[in-house]
C-alpha cells in the first residue's frame, strides 16, 4: 500500500469543491487516512513548493496557495500515486483529460484546483509538512477486498 499526499487549493475551497474532490477519490476505492480544514502557514508553503523556488511563476504562485484555507489529505492505496495523478489529470487543465478533476474544474495553471505529490519521496516529505506521525490513522475500509 501506498500512501500519497493532496491538498485542495484554495480556489476550490471557495468555489464549494471539497466535498465533490474527496468523494471522487473514495469512489475509486482510495482511503483517507488523514484529513484537516487549515490556513497554510507562510513556512508551510514554502516547503511545498520549494522544488519550484526561482521560477517564473513561484511568486504568483505562493500568493494564491496562501490566499484562503486548504484541505490537507493523506490518501491510502495501491499504487495511490499514480491513481491520484491520473484522477487530478496535467498540471495544464486544457490537457488535462475531460473527467479528471483538473479537466473539469480547472480554468488555469495556476488555479489547478488541486495539489497531488508526485513521487513517493516528495508525498513522504510533503505529509511530513502538514501532519504530524500520530495525526496518521489505521483502518480497514469495508470494500478492501473489492478493489
Ligand atoms: P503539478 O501540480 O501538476 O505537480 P508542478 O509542475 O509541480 O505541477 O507545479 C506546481 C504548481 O505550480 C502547479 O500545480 C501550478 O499550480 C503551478 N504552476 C506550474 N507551472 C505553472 C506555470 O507555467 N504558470 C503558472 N503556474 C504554474
Ligand atoms: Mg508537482
Amino acid at each position: 500500500m501506498e500512501k500519497e499526499f493532496v491538498m485542495l487549493k484554495p480556489n476550490a475551497v471557495r468555489r464549494g469543491l471539497i466535498g465533490e474532490i474527496i468523494n471522487r477519490f473514495e469512489k475509486r476505492g482510495l482511503k483517507i487516512t488523514a484529513m484537516k480544514f487549515i490556513n497554510p502557514s507562510s513556512d508551510q508553503l514554502e516547503e511545498l513548493y520549494k522544488e519550484h523556488a526561482g521560477k517564473s511563476f513561484y511568486n504568483g504562485l505562493m500568493e494564491f496557495a496562501s490566499s484562503g484555507p486548504v484541505v490537507v489529505i493523506i490518501l491510502e492505496g495501491n499504487r495511490a500515486i499514480e491513481m491520484v495523478r491520473h484522477i487530478v489529470g496535467k498540471t495544464d487543465p486544457l490537457e488535462a483529460s475531460p473527467g479528471s478533476i483538473r479537466g473539469e474544474y480547472g480554468l488555469s495553471v495556476r488555479k489547478n484546483i488541486v495539489h497531488a505529490s508526485d513521487s513517493q519521496e516528495n508525498a513522504e516529505r510533503e505529509m511530513k509538512i502538514f501532519f504530524d506521525h500520530e495525526e496518521i490513522t489505521e483502518y480497514e475500509l469495508d470494500a478492501q477486498d473489492d478493489i
